[in-house]
């Protein structure tokens, strides 16, 4: 057995029940196959062993009231994966289906990410079971203090930055930031992701979506192709959905739908992005009001976004929303581009239906590190008590993303898989982490 399969088979005996962690890790060890035989060092140094093991993970319990005067229980993770490139960094999550091994899939995932963004940032990811749906603002207040009361101690400024992702937003990173400061006494950059008033960066908020077109623009321009004048499929209705909505639009394509956990929309005049603002991010609808906004578009209860004809697909909500058929449905109708900017959006099964159908493929640790390549310029920005403008921080953001698309596609020809992506952007993201781990010792 080779090294990298003993170390995935003892990772999946020895964590059991964690799927979505043995996913991440099968895709990123198996890519990384020819650097580890190339270099023998790191298997001396049992630094794969090292690498899917988290430096901690902790689990804590949180209590709070809800509006009709009950107790409430949650259960709070955060994971501080990997802290040798910088202090760790990633989001949390609210959502009901977050549990350990989910956490960790995204944790792991966040080290190779954090490291292609060239930044100094470190893996981690937390999150808690709370569902904010159908919650009001009070009670996500309530919760989001009781979580910090716990959280505030295992994290700061230099040691682990949160952020958001699926279920938080300003909202609540407002409310964890206003508890944090009132239990330590500090005002310093701690979570990111803030508000305008309160030490956030501009283009934050949009980061992610506008990232992940960056990348994929220019994964098509290397090929002679663009944007402009393409039909694109947009599946979530959040935060990364909505930018990356509006930045292909601006680039000249047609985005012709969304998609929520009940439903899609799909508008082959081009998604009224304006309305979706509003009626996600203020008014916390759902997208089947879409329809009685604008009748001529067709709202489909439950999946089946794929099957709209497209020539870019962006999967923007949720892990494993591409299974193979729905790979299959894409390729059959003809299209050419698929940039994951949800994390980890496509089974094992549907990258392979990608790569063996020369569908340009951008991995989701390459095409939405936009997000938090963002948040570490807001963790600069709050180092030095200096606030950047708009037109800085996107220019900088477009240029870090550029970097990513040709580091990936750098690395995959380097390595003898021209085109395959998910390849190079997991060995590029590798080699930085592998190289300081190995130059601090074993740790
Ligand atoms: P939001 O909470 O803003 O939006 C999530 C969207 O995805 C909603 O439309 C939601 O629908 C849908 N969704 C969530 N879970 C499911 C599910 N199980 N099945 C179907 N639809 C679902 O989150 P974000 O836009 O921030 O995050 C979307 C994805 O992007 C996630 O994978 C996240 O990890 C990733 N990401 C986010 C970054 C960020 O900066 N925010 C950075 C990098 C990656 P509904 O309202 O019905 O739940
Ligand atoms: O998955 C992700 O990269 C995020 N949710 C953003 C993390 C961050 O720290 O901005």
């Amino acid at each position: 057995m080779s090294y990298v399969d003993k170390v995935l088979s003892d990772l999946i005996a020895k964590n059991p029940a964690q799927p979505e962690f043995h996913q991440a890790a099968t895709e990123v060890l198996t890519s990384l196959k020819p650097v580890i035989d190339a270099n023998p060092k790191f298997q001396e140094a049992a630094l794969l062993e090292r690498l899917v093991e988290p430096e901690r993970q902790i689990m804590f319990r949180v209590p709070w009231i809800d509006d009709n005067g009950k107790v409430q229980v949650n259960r709070g993770f955060r994971v501080q994966f990997n802290s040798a490139i910088g202090p760790y960094k990633g989001g949390l999550r609210f959502h009901p289906s977050v549990n350990l091994g989910i956490i960790k899939f995204l944790g792991f995932e966040q080290i190779f990410k954090n490291s292609l963004t060239g930044l100094p940032i470190g893996g981690g990811k937390g999150g808690s079971d709370f569902d904010p749906k159908g919650k009001s603002d009070n009670e996500v207040m309530r919760f989001c203090q009781s979580f910090m009361t716990e959280l505030y101690r295992h994290i700061g400024a230099d040691v682990d930055v949160p952020a958001g992702d699926i279920g938080v937003g300003g909202r609540e990173v407002g409310y964890m930031y206003g508890q944090y400061k009132r239990i330590t006494g500090l005002y310093e950059g701690v979570l990111t992701g803030k508000g305008l008033t309160f030490g956030g960066s501009l283009v934050r908020t949009e980061a992610t979506g506008y990232g992940l077109v960056y990348l994929v623009e220019e994964m098509l321009n290397n090929k002679g192709n663009s944007f402009k004048g393409k039909t694109v499929v947009i599946s979530g209705a959040g935060n990364v959905a909505v930018y990356a909505a509006e930045k292909a639009t601006q680039l000249g394509a047609k985005v012709v739908s969304f998609s929520d956990s009940t439903g899609y929309v799909y508008d082959a005049d081009g998604v009224d992005i304006e309305y979706v603002k509003d009626l996600k991010f203020t008014r916390r609808g759902r997208l089947s009001e879409y329809t009685s906004h604008k009748p001529s578009a067709e709202y489909h209860e439950g999946k089946g976004v794929w099957n709209i004809k497209c020539d870019i697909a962006l999967p923007c909500a949720t892990q494993n929303e591409i299974n193979e058929a729905d790979a299959k449905a894409l390729v059959a109708n003809g299209c050419i581009a698929v940039g994951e900017g949800a994390n980890m959006p496509s089974t094992l099964e549907a990258i392979d239906v990608f790569l063996n159908n020369g569908v340009l493929f951008a991995p989701a640790k390459a095409a939405n590190a936009g997000g938090v390549a963002t948040s570490a310029l807001e963790m600069s920005q709050n180092s030095e008590r200096l606030s950047w403008t708009f037109e800085e921080v996107d220019e900088k953001l477009h240029g870090i993303m550029v970097n990513i698309c040709h580091n990936m596609i750098d690395r995959a020809a380097e390595y003898g898989m021209k085109d395959n992506y998910v390849a190079g952007a997991n060995i590029a993201g590798f080699l930085k982490v592998a190289d300081a781990m190995m130059s601090q010792g074993i740790v």
